[in-house]
């Protein structure tokens, strides 16, 4: 590329030979993911923002951009937007408020969680469990672990209705243990996990927007032998990846395809057809190197309709109790296309309008705007793949994903230039049509390395252009020093006016990797549980209680059978139901748990001295746990949330009769 190309593009020579000299030297981790230019900054304050800088960070203001919105939050007052940040290696979902960025409330999802029992309460492991695959029920059995102890949960989006939010389910991915989950909104906990069968690495996860969720993408990002398909464990080249639709009102999986190469993120249009997923490795290498050879990879595009049929049809392989069709590039399927775009592309983003599919190219400094409306015509053969590109605008180094405001702007974060850029997709399309014009409209720089970015009401039809958030993968110097591992930076940007003002840092624990940011109006969480509505949750405990004799909300009852010990009790400030009760050394015991307050906020919790329990009983919620009483002697049981004055009272006894 010539300096006077370069510098038509936006891109300095010095940020281009950043990467030019990466790839060159073929290798790998640091230079392709833009580690050298971390350490550079790490060293020298001077370039941390990264090379190419087009405009000074923007100054912060603690309260608000200078003429632009507030995101000042006074005490009392309410935040406009729920954020739901991915909790990354923590497994959890987080529940934050937009502008103030104040987390509001963690969900215990794929981790085990001290402070509300999940992953130790019987109605938690039912629900952790209820979809697991026969091969995990076994391996658990044979680690001695009630349920898989982690998760890193990536990717968190809500269910939709006619192309917007509806308030009913947010759903995210697990990629370590190939699970999916569905977080009911009513009451801000997981009420689903599944299990994917045959696919490795779920990562990208996307619901369909159209007419409703309905499906919820998810997709397989390591090739892997799959049964049925003729994979062998010793033979790579056998390896395939795996999409996977899964029911999201059942959540039970809808079927699979298989593909070619790593797909890696994923979108659903807004008409309902088609889905999408971004594909590195065409290669189907098993090295950086090899992963990264060719100059371009795919995106993957998926013929819903068509699918569909050839279920109907019996066209697929029943593989591990899931249909599965042949998807793959080599197979010419008719349920995919494969569409070429630059080298490893990353981020799939659909815009507002429904119109354009964004595919971010991480190792190419583009991205490849697809336009929708040509994808009957590429099904059926009329045109070739590269014809449905309309643009392919150069943004910077390391384009990752991309958000939307609704007024026809990309934001698109350049991980290794650690920048965001702004840009017009007319813009970019008349550009790529020979128009001399440039789609870009302003870079800002953010601090630093950023992954993911979401726009408030981004991915509907909404999107109002309000609030932009940058989720940057390195904080460094922008907070005090917290050890040699650092949070991360996840920054707040004003998008209402022309310019991208950045104006707040919010540190988060690892790692924060998406984040979909939704008008308060659209989600409506109880205030207090509800014995009729959410019965399910504790309906082992109701089943069980109904067969000794006893009514959950009025329990203060003690059921031995054998060596099994029931103990059923309300919670009331400031006591419980039963005060004291006497098991044998060996007994399996239960204990049931009712908190009949009717007031909102009133949670009452049950902590067990010395047997590793504690458990949240929200207001009008029944928890339970079953543990084996090994530790003679007298184990206090508190109250662990401060419900009252005499909170410190709220306690009692458990005795164990040695043997
Ligand atoms: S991917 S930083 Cu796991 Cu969401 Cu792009
Ligand atoms: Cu109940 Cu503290």
């Amino acid at each position: 590329m010539s300096d006077e190309k370069l510098e038509q593009n936006g891109l300095s020579r010095r940020s281009f030979l950043g990467t030019a000299a990466a790839s060159s030297a073929g290798i790998a981790g640091a230079g392709l993911l833009g580690l050298a230019g971390c350490s550079n900054a790490e060293s020298d304050k001077g370039t941390a923002s990264g090379a190419g800088s087009a405009a000074p960070a923007a100054k912060a203001d603690a309260h608000s951009s200078e003429g632009g919105q507030s995101i000042h939050v006074g005490p009392g007052e309410l935040d406009q937007y729920y954020g739901f940040l991915s909790g990354g290696q923590s497994g959890e979902m987080r529940l934050i408020g937009l502008p103030s960025m104040r987390e509001l409330m963690r969900i215990p999802v794929f981790n085990m969680d001290s402070a509300t029992g999940w992953g130790r309460t019987n109605e938690s492991l039912r629900i952790l469990n209820e979809k697991n695959t026969p091969e995990t029920n076994a391996f658990l059995k044979a680690s001695g672990l009630r349920c898989l102890p982690n998760g890193d949960l990536h990717h968190p989006h809500l269910s939709f209705t006619d192309q917007t939010y509806d308030g009913r389910y947010a759903y995210a991915n697990d990629k370590a243990n190939n699970r999916v989950c569905r977080v009911d909104l009513g009451i801000m906990k997981t009420d689903k996990i599944v299990e994917i069968p045959n696919a490795s690495g779920i990562h990208g996860l996307r619901p369909q927007r159209y007419p409703k969720t309905g499906y919820v993408f998810a997709n397989g990002e390591h090739i892997v032998p799959v049964d049925g398909f003729g994979g062998k464990v010793d033979d790579p080249k056998t390896w395939y990846s795996v999409y996977t639709a899964i029911d999201g009102e059942t959540m039970d999986i809808a079927w699979q395809v298989l593909v070619d190469g790593n797909l890696d993120n994923g979108d659903a249009d807004y008409q309902g057809k088609y889905s999408f997923s971004t594909c590195y490795n065409s290669e189907r290498g098993l090295t950086v190197q090899a992963a990264s050879a060719n100059e371009q990879d795919w995106v993957v595009v998926f013929d819903l309709a068509a699918i569909e049929a050839g279920i109907k049809n019996g066209d697929f392989k029943e593989v591990n109790g899931v249909k599965m069709l042949d998807g793959r590039a080599e197979a010419n399927s008719k349920y995919t296309r494969y569409i070429p775009v630059p080298n490893s592309p990353h981020g799939c983003n659909a815009s507002p309008d429904g119109k354009y599919i964004m595919l971010n190219g991480k190792l190419s400094p583009t991205v490849t705007v697809l336009d929708v409306s040509k994808l009957d015509d590429l099904f059926a053969g009329k045109i070739q793949p590269r014809d449905v590109v309309v643009a392919e605008p150069q943004l910077g180094l390391g384009p990752l994903h991309t958000a939307f405001d609704g007024r026809g702007n990309a934001y698109t974060t350049l991980f290794i230039d650690s920048q965001m850029a702004k840009w017009n997709i007319e813009d970019a399309i008349k550009a790529y049509a020979g128009e001399k014009i440039d789609p870009i409209k302003q870079k800002i720089d953010v601090h630093y390395q950023p992954g993911h970015n979401h726009t408030t009401m981004g991915e509907t039809k909404e999107a109002d252009g309000k609030w932009l958030v940058s989720l940057n993968k390195f904080s460094k110097d922008r907070f005090l020093n917290a050890g040699p591992l650092k949070p991360e930076c996840d920054q707040l940007i004003d998008i209402s006016g022309d310019e991208m003002k950045l104006v707040h840092d919010n540190p988060t624990f690892a790692e924060p990797h998406d984040f979909c940011l939704v008008a308060a109006s659209k989600v409506n969480p109880g205030k207090t549980w509800d014995r009729t509505k959410h019965a399910w949750w504790w309906k082992d405990a109701a089943d069980m209680a109904a067969k000794d004799g006893v009514e959950l909300e009025k329990a203060a009852k003690v059921v031995r059978e054998g060596n099994k010990v029931r103990v059923y009790m309300t919670a009331v400030a400031p006591a419980f139901s039963v005060p004291q009760f006497e098991v044998n050394q060996g007994d399996e015991v239960t204990v049931v748990v009712t908190n009949v307050e009717t007031i909102e906020d009133l949670t009452h919790g049950f902590t067990l001295e010395g047997y590793g329990i504690a458990m949240e009983v929200g207001p009008q919620q029944t928890s339970s746990i079953t543990f084996t009483a090994h530790r003679p002697g007298v184990h206090w049981y508190y109250c662990q949330w401060f419900c009252h004055a005499l909170h410190m009272e709220m306690s009692g006894q458990m005795i164990v009769k040695p043997k």
